[in-house]
């Protein structure tokens, strides 16, 4: 009997179960050239112990704009094993290690699982954004931890997209959302400090690098696109 800690030797029975449960899912584990080259449970991913490794694995971050042009962001639920409370993009999740999600061409692989976590975090029917109104930019290789004992390595595409669509938010996911335009945005990274704002990693790496010359341009975004470079920030 391995009691409570399970054959990995890890006790995971503090955490939200839900949240335990998906960290059974399979990434896509990849090289620094994002070749895929194994599968790993996201639990495995997302320890620092592999981590400090070099176990890296693909992510994707979708950046969803309505008709305003204002930017919906999510606060993360409490129940999130990986930056409980923090405020970041739309969505953000992995690519699965299914065919299905791991079909390169056009980012199929990537835009597939942007739908599917779309929906499971923010109830967006899949017919409101359809796979061909993701715009992929490019890709971030970045590293973070969150706390002790977990964190992120990924190379993360970021996909944009804009549509109208309907929430209808899953509360063990997302705590709160909320649509801002591109001054309100600034205006919450400017005071974040002061506020106790929490915001992710990788939400503030993008801000800092990317967002608003992206954001500028969110009707003509092929000319913004770098489909060759891997970003390491
Ligand atoms: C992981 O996001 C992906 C990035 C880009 C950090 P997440 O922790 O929200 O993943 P999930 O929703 O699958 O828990
Ligand atoms: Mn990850």
């Amino acid at each position: 009997n391995t009691g409570a800690q399970g054959a990995s030797g890890l006790d995971l029975s503090a955490y939200d179960e839900e949240q335990v449960r998906l960290m059974g899912e399979m990434c896509i584990v990849i090289d620094r050239d994002d070749k895929a080259i194994d599968a790993a449970s996201k639990k495995t991913c997302h320890l620092m112990t592999n981590i400090s490794k070099g176990l890296l694995h693909r992510a994707f971050s979708v950046f969803l704009f309505n008709s305003k042009n204002e930017l919906l962001l999510q606060q993360r639920a409490v129940e999130k094993i990986t930056f409980p409370e923090h405020y970041t993009n739309t969505c953000c999740s992995h690519p699965l290690a299914t065919p299905l999600e791991l079909e390169e061409t056009e980012q199929l692989g990537v835009k597939r699982a942007a739908q599917r976590k779309l929906e499971h975090e923010l109830g967006i029917k899949p017919e409101q954004v359809p796979l061909d109104s993701f715009e992929y930019l490019t890709r971030i290789h970045y590293v973070a931890p969150s706390d002790g004992m977990w964190g992120e390595h990924e190379i993360d595409y970021i996909l944009f997209v804009k549509a109208d669509v309907d929430l209808d938010v899953n509360e063990n996911e997302v705590m709160s959302t909320r649509y801002v335009s591109m001054d309100e945005m600034k205006e919450i990274i400017a005071t974040a400090e002061e506020k106790g704002t929490k915001l992710t990693p990788w939400f503030r790496l993008i801000d800092e690098n990317f967002l608003y010359k992206w954001w500028a341009q969110i009707d003509d975004l092929d000319k913004m696109k770098d489909h060759e470079t891997i970003h390491r920030l």
